[in-house]
């Protein structure tokens, strides 16, 4: 009896969870006819966690997509320890951070080239240590690179921070390190630290900091007094970079260009607009792409299209406010994006100028196909490689090379 009774109430679960996804599917079928030819569905088969809706037709659950021209992966390397950052130096080698604290050139057939040392002490507890790395944008003349790193401070505190030096790859060493900025205040937290960097084609350097998984914290995303959930735009000296649009905004940080920001590991210059793509990681639910524009205001924690971990609502419980930017799209469930990175060869004509998310939790690389800045078609790619993809490079030579958080190196190609 007590057999047919769990039967009974099992076929009820499964019977209720469909009818939410197929609710989900059928509007999404409805909604996106007229935006895409590709087939219909979402790639994301699991109910949401809110009941929150989209703001416009296309923000979340846009049609699956399926690359035409036949791919290949492979595992070139699988002892990276714990890569958080990959760039392409110009002699096509691959520049890797580790977390614990230095850096790794490898070949683009997975040989490791030579281990650099030197950096600063990072904290590289939870989430922390040597992150993500840039190149100068002179930097076959001076040799220069940037680092983002969890800079330890007294009484357990830490915060994000960006370094530079000269790279002497022969001596495999770092000279002259020295810190540029950080984002104040201090926090006592091993968690969020956002710390993306990239430049802007005028040689100035966008970086992103977290709100330390904090309550506090979070409530200084929106403050511009604060360094905490912002998007910085900094001189490659660790200035405010002209034009900045808080300069003369009283008690504001001058190197902030946007807030309202979570926790962003995904930054990216748009290989035609040229304009500021970043990835950050919603609560429980509500995983976002925004286009960052200066002193705009991203929402966090005042929006947002997730709920807490412990299923309570955020704030209000409102997606949309005057004032706060949308994002361009959302993922509930979450995906975990990280490293972002536009494709830009002509190798794989389809996946030109498409936007490729690592993927954390979600395991996997995300594609995402573009019309302009409207996302039309979305893909799971290395899906059933079990891996947690924590940065993504799409290199010139139609390569796609990306790192995860067990130490691997996966080099996507065509066939
Ligand atoms: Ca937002």
């Amino acid at each position: 009896m007590k057999y047919y009774i769990l039967l009974a109430l099992a076929l009820l679960f499964t019977h209720s969870a469909c009818n939410s996804q197929n609710g989900v599917k059928n509007r999404q079928d409805v909604k996106d006819k007229t935006n895409t030819s590709a087939s219909a569905g979402s790639v994301e088969t699991l109910p949401p966690n809110s009941d929150h809706q989209p703001a416009f037709i296309g923000q979340t659950r846009i049609n699956a997509v399926s690359t035409v021209t036949p791919y290949t992966s492979e595992v070139r390397a699988k002892d990276l320890g714990r890569p958080w950052g990959i760039i392409e130096m110009p002699d096509g080698n691959l520049l890797i951070t580790e977390k614990s604290g230095f850096m790794q050139m490898y070949s683009k057939t997975g040989q490791l080239v030579k281990k650099i040392t030197g950096f600063p002490t990072v904290d590289n507890d939870g989430q922390g240590g040597l992150l993500d790395v840039a190149l100068d944008p002179d930097y076959k003349i001076n040799q220069t690179i940037y680092w983002s790193y969890s800079l330890p401070q007294d009484g357990g505190k830490n915060q994000t921070a960006v370094g530079k030096g000269r790279l002497n790859i022969q001596a495999g060493k770092i000279e002259n390190p020295r810190l540029i900025f950080k984002a104040d205040p201090a926090f006592k937290s091993n968690l969020h630290f956002g710390s993306r960097l990239v430049f802007d084609s005028d040689g100035n350097l966008f970086v992103s900091s977290g709100e330390r998984s904090h309550l506090d914290g979070r409530m200084q995303a929106q403050k511009l007094s604060s360094g905490l959930g912002k998007i910085f735009k900094i001189t490659r000296e660790g200035k405010p970079a002209p034009g900045n649009p808080f300069l003369n905004t009283p008690d504001a940080k001058p190197e902030i260009y946007a807030y309202g920001i979570r926790n962003a590991q995904g930054l990216a210059i748009h290989p035609v607009t040229g304009d500021l793509w970043e990835l950050e990681f919603g609560p429980r639910g509500g995983d976002e792409i925004n286009i960052i524009r200066a002193g705009k205001d991203y929402g966090w924690p005042t929006i947002t299209y997730g709920i807490e971990y412990s299923g309570k609502e955020i704030g209000k419980n409102i997606t949309q406010a005057p004032g706060m930017e949308q994002p361009i799209y959302y993922w509930d469930p979450v995906i975990s994006p990280s490293g972002i990175s536009f494709y830009t060869s002509d190798q794989i004509p389809e996946w030109k100028n498409n936007l490729f998310i690592g993927c954390l939790s979600g395991q996997h690389i995300d594609r995402i196909v573009l019309n302009g800045n409207k996302v039309v078609g979305e893909e799971r790619l290395l899906a059933n490689e079990g891996e947690r993809f924590r940065d993504v490079l799409c290199s010139p030579d139609g390569h796609i090379y990306a790192v995860t958080d067990s130490g691997k190196l996966y080099v996507v190609s065509k066939k």
